[in-house]
């Protein structure tokens, strides 16, 4: 029993995953039946979700300091996220027009899925969405968004309250704590969760739709490490100018997590464990940044949006104009925001884009076989790309601790 705690939690999470891999491809279709486990971990890790963003936020903004300080962690921010968010759209636009996944694909090995009633949501509702009309009910449906925007302002109404809001911030800055401690007990059934949803997804995969797709399945991988690879590693060298390798070491476990269970949301608690227990960065701008990062900050489904919309073009003779270009630059990076924290989150935005450059929708039904496993690396990049955001803007705030920070010695 000692030996297993002793190892560390990362190297535990990520052999449960490569040994997942195996016995669900040895296993096959029958691996469904411990799935079971990873959707229990997985409901465990959204249980944390809503107490977690809550305490963490509030006590966080209460804690900045002042509100200039908060506007310049937002600005930091919210630059960074469309930044990175269109480099991502448009890295899928390069990839989908240079190697034309969908020339040539052999639709009759596909099996179609569903295609999607193409009722996106608007932009207006997104911004009313935005609004915590009812703060329990809000809290009830795990609506992340407007979640955020209530413990931001009831931060900002500690902050502003001084030493009268004092003993309001005391009950947050103790639940935050408490909560951090729930989320390390929680986190010792991830090796058994990750392992019972990689031996699952290893052992559905459909191999012929995968032959099928696999120009679309290599570029959406491709996308995503080039981002990971190049782009967060240059945002951490040259923004936050901090060892490349430690962070990546710092968020081992949120990367597992969010390629296994392919949801931001249910990754949230690890991501933020990771930032502040590895990272050393801030509670304040961690949970602020990643809270936010994993509802409006997703760039690997950005990218993939871009790619998707012209894989759809190629397979059904649509031409498109340099117009309908930036129409799906605009759109992807619109749907990546508004894409949900959650499994298929991406597949069901691709019927927002397809629908503004005369892409058919059928185009989904091509892909949903296989998106589980283009959306899992999504997860991934996007997980990833709320941790870079936040390592840049709290290294330019100074309000990451560089000592605290994990280094790839610490194995
Ligand atoms: N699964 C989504 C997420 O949780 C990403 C996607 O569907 O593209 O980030």
């Amino acid at each position: 029993m000692k030996t297993w705690f002793a190892i560390p939690l990362w190297q535990r999470v990520v052999a449960a995953l490569i040994l997942g891999i195996v016995v669900g491809y040895f296993w096959g279709p029958e691996a469904e039946s411990i799935k079971i486990i990873g959707d229990i971990f997985v409901a465990f890790i959204k249980m944390l979700v809503v107490p977690l963003i809550f305490f963490s936020l509030v006590s966080g903004v209460a804690s900045i300091g002042d509100l200039r300080k908060l506007g310049s962690v937002g600005w930091r921010a919210l630059l960074l996220f469309v930044v990175t968010g269109q480099i991502a759209v448009w890295l899928g636009l390069l990839l989908g027009a240079l190697v034309q996944p969908g020339i040539g694909v052999d639709t009759s090995m596909i099996d179609m899925g569903a295609v999607p009633e193409p009722n996106p949501t608007t932009w207006r509702e997104m911004l009313l969405g935005m609004v915590p009309q009812s703060p329990v009910q809000v809290m009830a449906d795990v609506n992340v968004l407007p979640l955020i925007v209530f413990s931001l302002l009831l931060g900002i109404g500690i902050l502003m309250a001084a030493e009268d809001g004092q003993p309001v911030l005391k009950i947050f800055d103790s639940g935050s704590v408490v909560m951090q401690k729930v989320t390390m007990v929680v986190m010792e059934l991830t090796p058994f969760g990750v392992f019972a949803l990689m031996a699952w997804v290893a052992g559905s995969l459909g191999i012929p739709a995968l032959i099928a797709l696999s120009k679309l399945v290599f570029l959406n991988y491709l996308g995503c490490l080039l981002i990971i690879g190049v782009m967060y590693s240059a945002m951490i060298k040259f923004i936050a100018r901090l060892p490349v390798i430690d962070f990546f070491r710092g968020i081992v476990d949120a990367i597992a997590v969010s390629y296994s269970t392919a949801s931001s949301n249910a990754t949230l608690p690890v991501t933020l464990r990771c930032a502040q227990r590895n990272l050393g960065i801030s509670n304040s701008v961690s949970s602020f940044v990643i809270s936010l990062g994993a509802t409006v900050n997703m760039n690997g489904t950005a990218m993939y949006l871009g790619l998707a919309t012209l894989f759809g073009a190629q397979i059904f003779g649509v031409d498109l104009s340099w117009g309908d270009y930036f129409m799906i630059a605009l759109l992807g990076t619109l749907g990546a925001v508004g894409a949900a924290g959650i499994p298929g989150a991406g597949l069901i935005m691709m019927a927002l884009v397809f629908g503004a450059v005369g892409v058919p929708l059928e185009t989904i039904a091509f892909v949903a076989g296989v998106d589980r496993i283009m959306d899992m690396m999504r997860t991934t990049t996007n997980v990833s790309g709320d941790a870079a955001v936040a390592t840049c803007v709290a290294a330019t705030t100074g309000e990451i601790d560089r000592a605290e920070m994990i280094s790839a010695d610490d194995v």
